[in-house]
Formats: structure tokens, C-alpha cells, sequence
């Protein structure tokens, strides 16, 4: 632990004694404080009231230097609210926000109507990314003596492994061992160009039928456009009116490289937290292995040296360069020439790292599609950085590593904290003190000793 964490009461009420350290290092530990509801953290006061899936393990991640306690509440209380089918829901809506503070809204969802729902909780009845096996893996890391005296991973893990089975049981309609998204919201770069295609054939609601709260707290040109969100209430409530059941088939199926790269890395880290728990964690191994696998032998497109989304409804590929074709490099199995590949393209001209661009855009550069401001659809997000940043190390890339790191924490500084930047010029977008932003700061900064 740093001596952030040994020195730093968080558990405790806001009234704390100055916090050691860094001023970047305070300025991100006090939005992570500010942002916390006393049982998780809420990505944003303005845009973002309640608790969000995947935002919950990259903001465990950060927390884990500070109170690993903390963190592993950050987890459970997001796993409290599973359904008793597995998924572990996009939304943890907070009872004490108005349904005016963001949309769509619990009456929208209705999971208290849904069977496999939690009672007595309002969530969404659909998910995000699965890097949540990562993040508690990492949390136990950093406090094994704290994570064991409160039977962290034992409560959890078999939490974690129905998590896993409901989107490899439930979510590969075609059999190919690769799990789909059904909706653009669950791949957390909801407005990305790589959805377009695929969205075209869904009818969007009138925008006079909803009233969009992003649109209160957030800029127009930074969101998506009324016709994109008129699809995305199109398809959440023809999920909603189905009994979120998945037996029937949808209208947008996407194998995402991002989303099943990220199952994949958390299956080799549910391996290891089988390991820890007395289990069995070779099934788990084999899994993420055939995952891996399956990931290169269906997403994988050499010509673009990068994976690409699979539109499974039309059944064919999907040729953008998103952010999501790069995440795979964060798994440690992947075939030498395709690390290789992955590492140009990278710094290559779509994505010019090190070159025209500090951080790695959501989008390709090059594309008529690519809009530097405008949510998911160019701009550079830390979480996604974070990620690829952990890739290039694993793959010995050291030096290009610490320098997106640096980078990194530059833009976080100079924006305040913002949810998404310019790639080129790290101009801030979108909400600002946004928690995973903060969280990815205080954990390149812990595990870089420079507290
Ligand atoms: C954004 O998505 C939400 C819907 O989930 C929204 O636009 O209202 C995405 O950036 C997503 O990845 C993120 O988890 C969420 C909360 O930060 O905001």
C-alpha cells in the first residue's frame, strides 16, 4: 500500500486532514470522495447519478490505493444488485435521485416487474463490459490481509463465475463462442461509428415520445444525436417489453473484440481468484483460452491489423477502426503477428500514437466518421487508454507505455478530470471530475510509487 492509504481515513466522512502527496494525486482522491454515495461511486454529480457497471471496476481499480476496503464495497455493492439469471446490470440506480436526474429511468426499465430482477433495487435490464473479474483480482491484490479477513473473493467468486456463464450461456446466439451485445449501450462506447450500420434498420422513437437529461448537464455536439438515441429507447424497450429474455432474436447483435477481450482477460483473472478460493481454476483457464481463440479466429482481420466487430444479425463483418479492435491487446495469449499487427496499427496513421496523437482515439483519425468531440466517435477516454496502456506493457512495450502514461496524466490534469478528450490537442469533453478519469490517475500514480 502507499502511504496515501495508510495515511488517507476515506472510509471515513469528507472532513479529512490535508491529503498527502502530489497536487494531481489530492485533486483526483478528492473527486473519487466526492463522488462517493456511501456505497459506491457515482461517475458524475451532473451527467451520471447512480451507479454504473463497468465504471464501478475501473473506479475499484483507483480505489484500492486509497481504502481497498472501499474498493471492495465499490464491487459488492454493485454485485448485490445481480439478477438471479447472472447479468450484472449496466445501472444501480440510487432510491434518493429523482427520475428527472437521468434517462432512461427505473419506471423506463421496470426491472421490478422482471423475474430474474432484484427485489427491492431498480436496475437496467442490460450490461456492460465484463472487466469486473479484473478489477477484484486487483483489488485483492492490493490488500490480500484486508480482502481475506472479509471474505472478499470467496463472496464474490461464484458471483463473478454466474456473471461470466450468463453471457457465454445467454449471449452467443450463433454458437461461435464469442459473446454479443444487444444493445449499443452495452459495449460503453455507445455512439461509435461501428454502430451505425448495424443500427440502420432500427425504427428510433419520435424524440417528443422521451426527454433526454444528457442534454441538462451535457453539450449537443458532444452527445449523440436525437435519431441515435431515438434507436437506443427503441431497442431498450423492446428488450424491456421481451422480459429482457434472450431466447428471442434481437434486432442489433454485435460481436464487440473489446467486449469478449475483456471477458477473456477477466476469465484468466477468475482463474486466478478460483486459485485463491480453493477452486478449480482450470476450467477457467480453458475458457479464456477457447475465448482468445476464438476472438482471433473470428474477429481478427489481418488486412486492417486490428479486430472488427462482427454484425451478427446481417452476418457480416463491420469495417471501422474503432478503439474496441485494439483492446484484445490487453490478453497475454494473442499470436506473436498479431500482437505485432496490433502494436502498428496503433501507432500507425488511424490511430497516431506517438506521432499526431498523445492519447488513443475512440475512432479512426482518417474516417469521415471521426468527430474529435463528439462522444465515442473520436475523442480519447481514459479508461480505454488505461487498458491499452496495461496491453503495451504486458507486451513489452515499457517505453511507450510510461509515455501514454504521462500523457495520460496530463490530460486529466490540464481538463480537470474530463470524461473524454481531443486525442490531438487533449482539450476536455464531455462531464468533468468524471470518476473512472480520476481513478485511472491515483492508480498510475500508486503503482508508480509517486505519491
Ligand atoms: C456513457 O453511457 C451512458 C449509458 O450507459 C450514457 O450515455 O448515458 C458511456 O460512456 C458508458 O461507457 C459509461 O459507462 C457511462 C457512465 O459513465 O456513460
Amino acid at each position: 500500500m502507499t502511504a496515501l492509504a495508510r495515511e488517507t481515513p476515506v472510509d471515513r466522512p469528507k472532513e479529512h486532514a490535508p491529503l498527502p502527496g502530489t497536487g494531481l494525486a489530492r485533486a483526483a482522491v478528492q473527486v473519487l470522495l466526492g463522488n462517493w454515495t456511501g456505497a459506491s461511486t457515482i461517475p458524475s454529480p451532473t451527467l451520471y447519478p447512480h451507479q454504473w457497471s463497468w465504471d464501478s471496476a475501473f473506479i475499484a481499480i483507483g480505489l484500492r490505493h486509497l481504502s481497498p476496503r472501499r474498493a471492495q464495497r465499490e464491487l459488492e455493492s454493485l454485485f448485490g444488485a445481480q439478477w438471479a439469471d447472472g447479468r450484472v446490470p449496466q445501472i444501480v440506480f440510487n432510491p434518493r435521485v429523482p427520475n428527472a436526474a437521468y434517462f432512461p429511468s427505473p419506471d423506463f426499465w421496470r426491472s421490478g416487474r422482471t423475474a430474474p430482477a432484484p427485489r427491492g433495487l431498480d436496475t437496467s435490464g442490460i450490461v456492460q463490459p465484463p472487466v469486473h473479474a479484473l478489477a477484484a483480482l486487483l483489488v485483492h491484490e492490493a490488500d490480500p490481509g484486508t480482502s481475506r479477513a472479509r471474505g472478499f473473493l470467496p463472496r464474490l467468486y461464484p458471483r463473478l463465475a454466474a456473471w461470466h456463464a450468463y453471457l457465454m450461456d445467454r449471449r452467443d446466439p450463433g454458437g461461435r463462442g464469442l459473446v454479443s451485445i444487444v444493445h449499443p449501450w452495452e459495449a460503453g462506447m455507445d455512439n461509435s461509428p461501428c454502430w451505425d450500420e448495424p443500427l440502420s434498420a432500427v425504427e428510433p422513437v419520435p424524440p417528443s415520445a422521451f426527454r433526454r437529461a444528457d442534454l441538462t448537464g451535457g453539450r449537443a455536439s458532444e452527445r449523440p444525436t436525437d435519431a441515435d438515441y431515438g434507436r437506443y429507447v427503441r431497442l431498450a424497450g423492446d428488450y424491456r417489453d421481451g422480459g429482457y429474455r434472450d431466447d428471442a432474436p434481437p434486432a442489433f447483435a454485435v460481436e464487440d473484440p473489446g467486449f469478449n477481450a475483456l471477458l477473456t482477460a477477466s476469465e484468466y483473472a477468475l482463474a486466478a481468484i478460483a486459485a485463491h478460493v480453493g477452486a478449480d481454476p482450470r476450467p477457467h483457464r480453458e475458457r479464456a483460452a477457447a475465448l482468445s481463440a476464438a476472438l482471433v479466429g473470428h474477429l481478427w482481420d489481418a488486412e486492417y491489423g486490428m479486430f472488427l466487430c462482427h454484425d451478427a444479425v446481417a452476418g457480416r463483418r463491420v469495417y471501422g477502426r474503432s478503439v474496441t479492435g485494439l483492446l484484445p491487446l490487453v490478453l497475454p495469449d494473442l499470436p506473436a503477428e498479431v500482437t505485432r499487427a496490433l502494436l502498428r496499427t496503433l501507432a500507425g496513421p488511424h490511430f497516431g500514437l506517438g506521432s499526431t496523437t498523445s492519447l488513443v482515439p475512440s475512432f479512426d483519425l482518417l474516417s469521415d466518421a471521426y468527430d474529435p468531440a463528439r462522444y465515442w466517435r473520436g475523442p480519447a477516454w481514459f479508461n480505454t487508454n488505461w487498458l491499452l496502456r496495461r496491453g503495451l506493457a504486458t507486451h513489452g512495450a515499457a517505453g511507450a507505455a510510461r509515455t501514454l502514461g504521462e500523457a495520460m496524466l496530463e490530460a486529466a490534469g490540464t481538463s480537470s478530470f474530463a470524461e473524454y478528450v481531443d486525442p490531438r490537442t487533449a482539450q476536455g469533453r464531455g462531464t468533468r471530475d468524471f470518476s473512472w478519469t480520476a481513478a485511472v490517475v491515483v492508480d498510475l500514480l500508486a503503482t508508480e510509487g509517486r505519491y
